[in-house]
């Protein structure tokens, strides 16, 4: 196994610094099997750097041990250590200090290799005070990632669907890449902030990317391979419509003998080919893409003929709940994308397999920077449920933005559906998904900044109690290691609270989308408010929102459990954040903050553009302390989002004002 190394592209979480404080001791690596190989070809590259020495055998003396439980006799401090560990789950593994000797121990490969990384994260500290064991285990089995990618540039969405970092870094020209040693980096990268699994290929299966499940397994196979040194298990997205487009069948019905023939042997080949292979991913009935309805079958018969041929091997599908009617009537109200999820899904609970994972988006719409969390979650108790992400920043600034996400993913998580005091989301939810934000961009995510969402959300996957401003500091001391003041401090201030800054200058409230129609970058007030894709804010010039009250709306608010069904439904006790995505009101009802609606709407839109002025004067504080070539490419960046923000704010303000005709309290100028 041969540490990946890249010279031409940004190191990201992991540059040979964060290395130093293990390369420059004398280590210890027991235990035998691919990864405990690449482990101990971790530490020998960065021994190799920092003049420390491993070793696989021996007697000591050692400053650090890693060991397998299962390799046969433990030196005495490791033994130790095991005796006051007791279990370690597989993926886990147990830290300790003790007699001048840092300890990592893990009954399982993958245990061993995380631990190996959360000695990266700790650094130097890791091998000063004597500790005493701390066990530390994923909160989830699986840690997924999903790539939008295509093989070939799609026409409008170019190759990467809703990707801002440039092309695929599997595929080029349509083919496989030839050197593939940026995958293997890629995985390297997730492995040490704990992503297990990802999906290689885009859930809008075009035709092209369907026949990687057949005759173009191969390049699946050889990603695979790159990817499995760092405990990385590889998922594809397929069509439903398979078993007719590959197979030559007439018909794709789930219930249909030939058709679940077609799946089994399908998929028993591609277990062939690739003995560890994670499962499918698919999207039905939605967005143009085929599925059960067409055959009058529901979607648990679709995920369960899936489920059926991977059982076998193992597999899982993962069968996304993004199903909704993209073509509604504008003027019939009565229609409500925000419903369409748990309409669909809630009465089926019960009904997938073990092997069959339904993956919902957050939020009942479509990854907006703000949404109630999605109704489904609390709705199906009997299924097992992957709540899903968008690390990459479609509706939040598309990579030009800085846009710290970790926040609204941990509120998400940590959310209570029965109640603040009862479950939380992360309890609820079986595992985690995000989709990737990374392209063959020298950064991986266009903007260098970005690569913090990837890494958080790794981080809150595997454990979703973390607080998302220790992630940040933990993203920046490994990225810009070492990251002397005012470097970490500064860079602290200007993301921690860039969600919330992106949520000032945007659509107001909680109503959503305003984005520019297609590309989704940048405001258009009306962009989308006649046209079919559901996604309205119903301002004229009484007021604005959405009522989706049981009372006089469309009835979202029934779909949750109590206490939210009732407070959502109440317009004294609807939280602010999420006003107008529940009630339509007038301009001047009166938030719980002592603001008016408009007014709120103006104040929030003149301190959202006025905070990123302020991030780029921080940033250019900066200059000298970063590598001069990532300090330009944030610069520019940061020059686009301040005139997009700006372009927010007054669109947003001029269109408010015009409707209700309410001048602003403070007499700023809207144009
Ligand atoms: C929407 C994207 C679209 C995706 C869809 C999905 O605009 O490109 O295909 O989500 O999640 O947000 O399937």
């Amino acid at each position: 196994m041969t540490i990946p190394e890249l010279t031409d592209v940004h190191a990201a979480w992991l540059p040979p610094e964060a290395f130093r404080a293990i390369g420059s001791r004398r280590t210890l690596v027991l235990g035998d099997g691919a990864l405990a190989g690449t482990v101990h070809a971790e530490v020998a590259a960065a021994c190799a750097r920092y003049g420390g020495t491993v070793r696989r055998t021996g007697d000591g003396p050692f400053d650090l041990v890693l060991a397998l439980t299962t390799a046969g006799p433990l030196p005495p401090v490791a033994a130790a250590v095991m005796a006051e560990a007791g279990p370690i789950g597989e993926e886990g593994h147990v830290l300790a200090r003790r007699d001048g000797v840092t300890v990592v121990l893990a009954s399982a490969p993958a245990g061993l290799l995380y631990g190996l990384f959360h000695l990266v994260r700790l650094g130097e500290p890791a091998f000063e005070a004597a500790r005493q064991a701390e066990r530390h285990e994923p909160a989830t089995r699986r840690r997924m990632l999903d790539h939008w990618d295509n093989i070939d540039v799609h026409p409008v969405m170019g190759q990467v669907e809703r990707g801002y970092a440039g092309g695929s870094i599997f595929w080029r020209d349509g083919v496989l890449r030839d050197d593939l040693t940026r995958v293997r980096a890629y995985g390297r990268l997730l492995a040490a902030c704990g992503i297990n699994a990802i999906a290689i290929n885009n859930v809008n299966v075009h035709a092209t990317e369907a026949r990687l499940l057949t005759d173009r397994l191969g390049e699946v196979a050889a990603i695979a391979a790159e990817l499995r040194p760092y405990g990385i298990r590889v998922h594809l997205s397929v069509t439903f419509a398979a078993p007719i487009v590959l197979g030559g069948l007439p018909t794709a019905d789930p219930l249909d003998e030939d058709v679940r023939r077609w799946w089994a042997a399908t998929t028993a080949r591609v277990y062939e080919t690739i003995p560890d292979f994670g499962g499918y991913v698919v999207k039905a009935d939605s967005e143009g893409q085929p599925g059960p309805f067409a055959y009058g079958r529901s979607h648990a018969d679709g995920a369960g003929m899936l489920a059926d041929a991977l059982a076998p091997h193992g597999g899982v599908v993962h069968w996304r709940a993004f199903v909704y009617n993209h073509r509604q009537d504008w003027r019939d109200r009565s229609t409500d994308r925000a419903r369409a999820a748990y309409d669909h899904f809630a009465p089926l609970d019960g009904r997938f397999g073990d092997n069959a994972i339904l993956q919902v988006k957050y939020g009942p719409m479509d990854f907006q920077p703000r949404e109630p969390v999605s109704p489904v979650i609390a709705a199906m108790p009997g299924t097992r449920l992957a709540v899903e992400f968008q690390v990459t920043q479609e509706y939040t600034g598309q990579q030009k933005h800085v846009c710290y996400l970790a926040p609204m993913w941990r509120e998400v998580l940590g959310f209570g559906p029965w109640g603040p005091e009862g479950a939380t989301v992360a309890d609820v939810a079986t595992e985690f998904v995000a989709v990737s934000n990374v392209g063959d961009d020298l950064y991986w995510t266009g903007h260098p900044l970005a690569q913090a969402n990837l890494y958080a959300f790794g981080r809150l996957a595997w454990d979703p109690r973390l607080d998302p401003a220790a992630v940040l500091d933990e993203w920046i001391d490994l990225t810009f290691a070492p990251s002397p003041e005012p470097l970490r401090s500064t860079l602290h201030t200007m993301m921690d609270g860039s969600w919330r800054t992106y949520e000032r200058y945007t659509a107001p409230l909680g109503v959503g989308f305003m984005v520019r129609p297609g590309h989704h970058y940048g405001p258009d007030v009306d962009g989308y408010e006649y046209t079919p894709w559901g996604t309205y804010h119903f301002a004229d010039r009484d007021g604005v929102g959405v009522d989706r009250t049981r009372a006089t709306g469309t009835g979202c608010t029934g779909q949750y459990p109590q206490p939210w069904s009732d407070v959502y439904e109440s317009l004294e006790q609807c939280p602010d954040e999420l006003l107008l995505f529940f009630h339509h009101v007038p301009y001047g009802h009166v938030l719980h903050s002592g603001s008016t609606v408009v007014q709120h709407i103006y104040d929030t839109h003149f301190a959202g553009a006025e905070e990123v002025a302020d991030m780029r004067a921080h940033w250019d504080k900066l200059e000298g302390l970063v590598d001069p070539a990532l300090h330009a490419r944030v610069k520019e960046l940061l020059d686009e989002q301040l005139r997009c923000a700006e372009e927010w704010r007054d669109q947003v303000n001029a269109y408010f004002f015009r409707k209700s005709g309410v001048p602003d309290a403070r007499g700023r100028r809207i144009p």
